[in-house]
């Protein structure tokens, strides 16, 4: 049976990464997953990212995150910003996600396609009926079986983000196009209920944790793919 594609998404500092990792953990230790045909091999679970899912994505990440801080003294325009995510996003579903997907694998991705509705479309101030369209175009139509929002107001993401270490090209964007990023996020999960859950991320790493376990068993229930 083809596999699914779970996003995270959320503003900086919202937790995707760590509760990525740890649901990671939760399901190779958990065995609630229904192993996968006759011989019963176990699913694979594939975490992966967007940008740098792939060698490709590797280089675009490093000119994505890091041009005009520490070489290049031209900024990167919006439109070209914009393209560079489109690129690494079609290499990423024809290189890696795709393929996965066929074998069956369970795929958790930090950002996908809302990412780039929210931070080139509201914080930037894109047109979004094109990205919309290049969104299409990159993903061959991928859309993600389910996309966890970690929701945090935008200065507290900042200030967990920024107690981390030193700021990327994104982190150092004012904090008015991070709230536009916010509202992006929230009104993409008011668009699509049922893809897009909401979950509280100001809480602790633990209850997060907790609520993402659940809506997951949940999920893996409703597809026919978990114990239980
Ligand atoms: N971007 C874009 O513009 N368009 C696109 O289409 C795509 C991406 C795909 C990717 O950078 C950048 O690319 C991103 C958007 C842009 N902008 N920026 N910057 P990234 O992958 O390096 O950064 P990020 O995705 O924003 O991740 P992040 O800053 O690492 O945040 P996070 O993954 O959400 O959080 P975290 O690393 O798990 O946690 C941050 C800190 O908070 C860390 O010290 C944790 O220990 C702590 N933490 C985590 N959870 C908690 C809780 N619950 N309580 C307290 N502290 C916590």
């Amino acid at each position: 049976m083809r596999g699914k594609l779970i996003v995270f998404e959320g503003v900086e500092g919202s937790g995707k990464t760590t509760q990525l990792q740890r649901c990671s953990q939760w399901l190779e230790a958990s065995g609630l997953l229904l192993r996968l045909g006759a011989v019963g091999t176990r699913r694979q679970i594939v975490a992966t990212r967007e940008p740098g899912g792939t060698s490709l994505g590797i280089g675009l990440r490093k000119l994505l995150l890091e041009a005009g801080i520490h070489s290049t003294p031209q900024p990167i325009e919006d439109r070209a910003e914009l393209l560079m995510y489109a690129a690494d996003r079609a290499q990423h579903v024809e290189e890696l996600l795709n393929p996965q997907l066929e074998l069956g694998a369970i795929i958790l991705c930090d950002r996908y396609t809302d990412s780039t509705v929210a931070y080139q479309g509201y914080g930037r101030g894109l047109d979004l009926k094109l990205i919309e369209q290049l969104n299409q175009i990159a993903t061959g139509g991928l859309e993600s079986d389910l996309t966890l929002w970690l929701d945090i107001e935008a200065e507290i993401g900042l200030k967990r983000a920024r107690q981390r270490g030193s700021a990327d090209r994104m982190e150092q964007a004012d904090l008015a196009f991070h709230q536009r990023v916010q509202q992006g996020f929230a009104q993409l999960a008011a668009s699509y209920p049922q893809r897009i859950v909401r979950i509280d991320a100001s809480q602790s790493e633990d209850v997060v944790h907790g609520a993402i376990q659940e809506i997951l068993s949940q999920r893996f229930r409703e597809w026919g793919l978990g114990n239980g």
